[in-house]
């Protein structure tokens, strides 16, 4: 295990290293260090990170596909994506070097939960651009344990192999794990007879204690709590411990700042605001000061486990509007970008996101009368929504005139999910 000081000499040293790359190897890195004043020689540890500008979601989609890059593309081993905040996608790369970081992150990651060589790994996360398939099955592979890539859906299936498998670890959403409480139940099983769960590793959004408490009660499971993001390349990023008291985020690879997200101003550990990511030693995408908008914060005391990375409070929200449903990112935006984009919408739409066994999203927008009923129009609106959000939504079409004005703000999502 890493001590304190090992920790911040190694964080100390790529800072600098990282800046330069950075500068020397992006032109928008360049061209922001230039614009804000900032020599990267004026960086020469910790304590002139608040020098560095923000990295902002934005900026990945103006420079959109690959206009971070700092390796030519003939380096580049993978790409995954995630949404952006209208239609086109954000793009990720990796070198081989990236993705074999990332793999012994998430290697950690499972070795920290507990998970073994011989350890049966059911990969319920969605196995393709999004990162939690494979970035699962990596840390699967690292820790020596088989991996079952199930990836999303087919519940009964789902069941059946973990019971006919004897799965030992279940990765995928909570909210999934959530319902599969009671779709096992339905299906006849007996969750805690029936199979032989141990260990859970769940993330990718937002939960409870509570969701913690039923899942735990249901499979007779340890359930923990997992963080991280497509843009710091995937999942294994943070990790509850054993302790479960907070997340750590692995240190040597990731620097965490949290921030007052109206003012930028950087908040003393222990103060909940914007989790900010510096990723340490990224070679194809650097990634400086990465505005997260995640709200959580940071605490730097010891924990029993004994290991010194920080650790993150579970997330509590997010302080933009983006939606995150069934473990699918949705910024609103794009449902806009997709409605404007189809010829007979009217402008005025609602978002609604619902929760009947799993989360489900409807999109209402005001049509003209006569096409309220057109099976095409639906048709298109539908497959539209899916080419990109990448969830299937119901798309309902009301009159002209029905949906609410709003005289300030649009109030343009209705979330109807329990608050646990
Ligand atoms: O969700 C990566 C991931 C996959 C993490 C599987 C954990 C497990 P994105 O699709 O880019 O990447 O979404 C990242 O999801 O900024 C948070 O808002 C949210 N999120 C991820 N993990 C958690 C968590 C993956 N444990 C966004 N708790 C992040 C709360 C989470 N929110």
């Amino acid at each position: 295990m890493l001590k304190p000081k090992q920790l911040s000499s190694i964080q100390q040293a790529s800072i600098r290293k990282l800046v330069h790359y950075a500068y020397r190897n992006t032109a928008f890195y360049r061209k922001r260090f230039d614009d804000a004043g900032v020599r990267p020689e004026s960086v020469k540890s910790l304590d002139d990170m608040s020098k560095i500008p923000f990295t902002v979601k934005t900026d990945l989609r103006d420079n959109y596909p690959l206009g971070i890059l700092a390796v030519p593309l003939n380096r580049l081993y993978c790409l995954h994506a995630s949404s952006g905040t209208t239609g086109k996608p954000i793009v990720v790369a990796y070198t081989r070097g990236d993705l074999e970081r990332w793999s012994r992150l998430m290697g950690r990651t499972f070795d920290v939960a507990g998970v073994r060589k011989g350890d049966i790994v059911q990969n319920m996360y969605g196995y393709g651009l999004f990162t939690g398939g494979l970035g699962f099955h990596y840390g699967a592979r690292a820790v020596g344990a088989i991996v079952v890539p199930t990836s999303v859906g087919n519940t009964k299936r789902q069941l059946m192999l973990m019971k006919d498998l004897q799965t030992t670890v279940a990765a995928c959403t909570p909210s999934y794990m959530v319902y599969l409480c009671e779709a096992s139940r339905a299906e006849g099983y007996e969750p805690r007879k029936d199979f032989v769960l141990r260990i859970g590793l769940f993330g990718a959004e937002p939960w409870s204690e509570e969701a913690r408490k039923r899942i735990e009660d249901s499979f007779g499971l340890r359930a923990h709590d997992c963080y991280g993001m497509s843009e710091l390349c995937g999942p294994g990023v943070a990790i509850e411990c054993e302790q479960r008291e907070g997340l750590h985020v692995w240190g040597d690879e990731f620097l965490v700042e949290t921030i007052d997200p109206d003012t930028g101003e950087v908040l003393e550990p222990g103060r909940e605001g914007e989790l900010v990511f510096t990723m340490l030693s990224r070679e194809a995408m650097p990634l400086l000061r990465y505005r997260s908008r995640d709200l959580s914060r940071v605490f730097e005391d010891e924990c029993a486990c004994g290991r010194y990375h920080s650790r993150i409070a579970r997330i509590k929200g997010r302080s933009d509007d983006m939606l995150i449903v069934g473990g699918v990112n949705v910024f609103p935006s794009q449902v806009e970008h997709v409605l404007m984009n189809v010829p007979g919408l009217g402008d005025q739409y609602q978002i609604i996101v619902s929760h009947e066994e799993l989360d489900r999203l409807t999109v209402k927008v005001e049509t003209a009368k006569h096409r309220l009923q057109d099976p095409e129009l639906t048709k298109t609106v539908q497959e539209d929504l899916y080419a990109t959000l990448g969830i299937r939504a119901n798309v309902e079409f009301l009159e002209e005139g029905t949906l609410p004005r709003h005289e300030g703000k649009a109030r343009r999502v209705v979330d109807l999910r329990p608050k646990e």
